[in-house]
């Protein structure tokens, strides 16, 4: 049997929410905004404990913030292209778009009965035709300001997705979202230029003071930007042509200080100019199959860092201020696509380029003594910053000095330039799937890449397509879809058949939630995105503390750049919630230790199951899975619902009467205990959404509610009006985290609906305790006076008065035999040596 009627009392709440229209959003303009929102989840077919909590987490503030006065948008939607959809055609022979359908649906309820406060007039699904196209039609502004791009690259590879992955999208050289091996593949791409917007996406860090300092650490390293200097090494004439422009190679280096000590450039294998330097070499035949042996093992499974190895280009480079010839080398460390691809080798002072030189017979020269001493034969190099020597009219020069006087006299000579640069790399967002946002781009034999024009999107996603099992995406085999004809040239073409990656239908989805255009030719209304934005809180998981968080902030940057966004930075304060844990353990269909919402629900109420997991931990902690806490949780509601039908039987009538004036020591006690509850209670939910904190105040609550209620002799014009005080205001309060429940025993105590009423405030007069003085004598002497309430006892007054440094001496080294205490008054310890 159930401790209260839970299953009735939700429906029927849930019913009246629903005819009430309770959570649409208000058109009110007049009050400030406030946007809620947590991270819409991919549809993958029931609700997990994560989502639990996150939306938990997400409706208790969004409700607080609602009684607070706040407008409030709390809009909910679905991630809802991905490759799960795809494989579950594969395996089940079920379309993605059913599959994706039905599991919408299915989770909707899920999440309906659970009462979470959204505005469902606003959902949207990124699969929708409505949806997408707007990833199209921001994908060809991108492309005419040339923050799109395709080139080819070496590119991460997960053969079991079978597509290409984003540098974001591999952790630890395995695939996000199914843990195989990564591999590299070269392969043609498109790119969205996120490196331009590196400095600004690190600069923005900092404004964002309601983030978690862990995501923007997090998102520093992995931005990681770079200063050093630009340097320009002339390459010794190719051929004889004297008339030839000379080939500069430039390299990026963060220690300019150590110019004089270099004795070889490195270069990258795929350098953009490799063909150029070997073309007639001595060297070309070695190079070429150094070159060629180094990028086949880069495709082999293993990603770990491979041997430093290289061979000599054959060629010679001259030194920038010097003049002297420095052999070119190829290196297998040097990383393309960082800094220039090319890299100046300074054997005494970088550790790598150490060990390249004493593998290759290189000279080693030092140039930078630490702590003014030059030192003798080493094993390795000395890496720290000092002072210069053998650096011409830079000797004595401290390093930073140098490195900014070198940089000058370089400039000087236009052979060098100050250069900041960032490890992020650009973002690869092709994906060789079908269930994703067709690009909008057609290859053209004559034409080369054709954008689609404007008026042709969107660019449907074909619905007859064959899945293989093969891997590898079925648009290509679709031929009405790849078949085209050039919207320039009217030939035949063929259509992009790659789609884009998902992650970009969740960097803007937040921009649509608050102003969506219906139809036509904008995907925003203007003025509702500058009333709605930024968000005020947002709420997910911390896995996406690199990948969606800061693809949204470039996204929302490029928006603000076209105009079409209000903010720079979407999201103001940023709650990373824990995990839910399971015997120590991440709660996952592998380890077999997951717990479905849909039992808990249909054994304890939803309402038990938002206060469990809102009261268990602080919402950024982890939580752990707990039986007993589920069962007290329940208790907790069972006990309320119980006391609250009691309050009723014994006061049927009770009213909004105020508690009669002349208040008993007991009710007093009471009533500030009610009102300390509301100031403990708003505070925690003011202060970094302490839930937990604010959940076990009302639990006190409920205790010194029961207490009270439980004493025999109280006057009833007391009694009736201060316990219907205390319910209503422990409904109240409560209402946020367990809605249901608080609506019900709100209603029958006469409200309507308990979450239309304003927040209570606290009585500034139930908050003042009265205090006395107590004088603490050490044998009839006055050692110190304390200030408590009147009522303390003998051991409250010794233990304050033991915090007095005059109290304490005078106790030393003596054993107190007697105490005289006239409570309110005096308390006389009686000592002896
Ligand atoms: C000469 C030098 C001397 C360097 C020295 C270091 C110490 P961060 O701080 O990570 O930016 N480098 C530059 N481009 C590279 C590339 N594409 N692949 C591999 N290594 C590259 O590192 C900057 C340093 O990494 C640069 O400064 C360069 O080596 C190397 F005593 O230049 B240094
Ligand atoms: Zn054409």
């Amino acid at each position: 049997d159930p401790l209260y009627p839970f299953d009735d009392i939700e429906k029927t709440v849930q019913n009246r929410w629903k005819s009430d229209k309770a959570f649409s959003t208000r058109a009110d303009r007049t009050k400030p905004k406030y946007y809620c929102l947590e991270m819409f989840p991919y549809p993958s077919g029931r609700i997990h404990m994560g989502h639990v909590r996150n939306y938990s987490i997400g409706d208790a503030i969004a409700r607080y913030k609602r009684m607070r006065g706040y407008n409030v948008l709390h809009p909910m939607g679905w991630d809802a292209f991905g490759l799960p959809a795809e494989n579950a055609a594969i395996l089940r022979g079920i379309h993605p778009a059913e599959w994706t359908e039905s599991n919408i649906a299915h989770m909707k309820e899920q999440l309906q009965r659970l009462g979470l406060s959204y505005d469902w007039d606003r959902e949207v699904a990124t699969c929708s035709p409505s949806y997408y196209r707007w990833n199209q039609w921001f994908f060809l502004k991108l492309l005419e300001k040339g923050l799109a791009y395709r080139k080819e690259a070496l590119l991460n590879w997960c053969d079991s997705c079978a597509t290409v992955l984003a540098n974001e999208q591999v952790e630890d050289g395995r695939c996000w979202r199914c843990g195989s091996q990564v591999i590299l593949r070269t392969m043609n791409q498109w790119f969205l230029r996120i490196t331009d917007y590196a400095r600004d996406l690190m600069a923005g860090l900092s404004s964002l003071e309601g983030w978690p300092e862990r995501v923007r650490t997090m998102q520093a390293n992995w931005i990681s930007p770079s200063t050093g200097a630009e340097i320009t090494f002339e390459v010794d004439p190719l051929s004889l042509d004297e008339r030839a422009a000379p080939l500069r190679l430039k390299v990026f280096t963060t220690r300019a200080d150590t110019l004089f000590g270099v004795t070889f450039v490195t270069i990258a294998p795929e350098h953009p100019e490799m063909d150029l330097l070997l073309e007639g070499s001595p060297q070309e035949k070695q190079a070429r199959n150094f070159i060629e042996e180094t990028l086949r093992k880069r495709t082999k499974e293993n990603r770990e860092e491979p041997e430093k190895e290289g061979v000599f280009t054959g060629r010679m480079v001259r030194h920038p201020l010097t003049g002297e010839k420095i052999p070119l080398w190829i290196g297998n460390f040097v990383v393309a696509s960082y800094g220039t691809g090319v890299v100046m080798g300074v054997p005494a002072h970088d550790q790598r380029d150490f060990e390249f030189a004493r593998k290759y017979g290189l000279p080693i020269k030092k140039v930078i003594a630490p702590n003014g001493e030059i030192q003798g034969g080493a094993d390795q190099a000395m890496t720290e910053d000092g002072t210069l020597f053998a650096s011409e009219r830079f000797d004595g020069m401290a390093s930073e000095t140098a490195r900014r006087e070198i940089t000058k006299e370089l400039e000087s000579r236009k052979l060098g330039q100050p250069r900041e640069t960032f490890r992020l790399r650009d973002w690869g967002i092709s994906r060789q799937r079908y269930w994703g946002t067709p690009i909008p781009v057609i290859h053209c034999p004559h034409c080369g890449i054709v954008p689609v024009p404007e008026e042709d999107l969107p660019v449907l996603l074909p619905r007859d397509v064959h899945f293989s099992g093969k891997g590898g995406s079925p648009l290509g085999d679709h031929p009405s879809f790849s078949s085209v004809p050039c919207p320039a040239c009217k030939e035949t073409a063929r259509r992009e058949t790659d789609t884009m990656d998902t992650f970009i239908d969740s960097s803007w989805y937040f921009l649509r939630f608050a102003g969506g255009a219906p139809e036509g030719a904008a995907p925003f209304v203007p003025e509702d995105l500058s009333y709605w934005l930024p968000v005020d809180q947002y709420i997910g998981g911390v896995e996406h503390a690199i990948l969606h968080l800061l693809y949204s902030r470039f996204f929302t940057r490029v928006l603000y750049d076209l105009g079409l966004s209000p903010v720079q930075e979407p999201f103001s304060t940023l709650l990373t919630q824990g995990m839910v844990l399971k015997d120590g353990a991440k709660m996952s269909k592998s380890k077999g230790n997951v717990v479905d919402p849909d039992h808990l629900i249909a054994q304890y109420g939803a309402d038990t199951v938002r206060l469990f997991t809102l009261f268990s931990a602080p919402p950024d902690k982890d939580l752990s899975w707990d039986d007993k806490a589920v069962e007290g949780a329940y208790r907790f509601l069972g006990r309320l619902y119980g006391r609250v039908n009691a309050l009723l039987e014994e006061f049927p009538q009770a009213n909004n009467d105020s508690p009669g004036k002349e208040l008993t020591s007991e009710a007093t006690a009471l009533r500030s205990k009610i009102h300390e509850t509301i100031v403990r209670v708003t505070t925690d939910l003011d202060s970094h959404a302490q839930l937990n904190t604010a959940i076990a105040a009302l639990m006190e609550l409920l205790n010194a509610l029961g207490s009270y209620q439980a004493l025999s002799g109280e006057p009833d014009a007391v009694r009736g009006p201060l316990l219907r005080e205390g319910y209503l205001t422990l409904l109240t309060l409560l209402s946020p985290f367990a809605p249901h429940i608080a609506h019900h025993l709100g209603e029958r105590l006469g409200i309507d609906r308990i979450d239309a009423l304003n927040w209570p405030v606290a009585d500034p007069k139930a908050l003042v305790k009265e205090t006395v003085s107590f004088v603490l004598q050490v044998n009839g002497k006055l050692r110190t006076t304390v200030t408590l309430s009147p009522g303390s006892s003998q051991d409250e007054v010794e233990r304050e008065a033991r915090k007095d440094e005059k109290v304490l001496r005078a106790l030393e080294g003596q054993t107190v035999i007697k105490r005289i205490f006239v409570p309110g008054k005096l308390l006389n310890l009686v000592v002896r040596p």
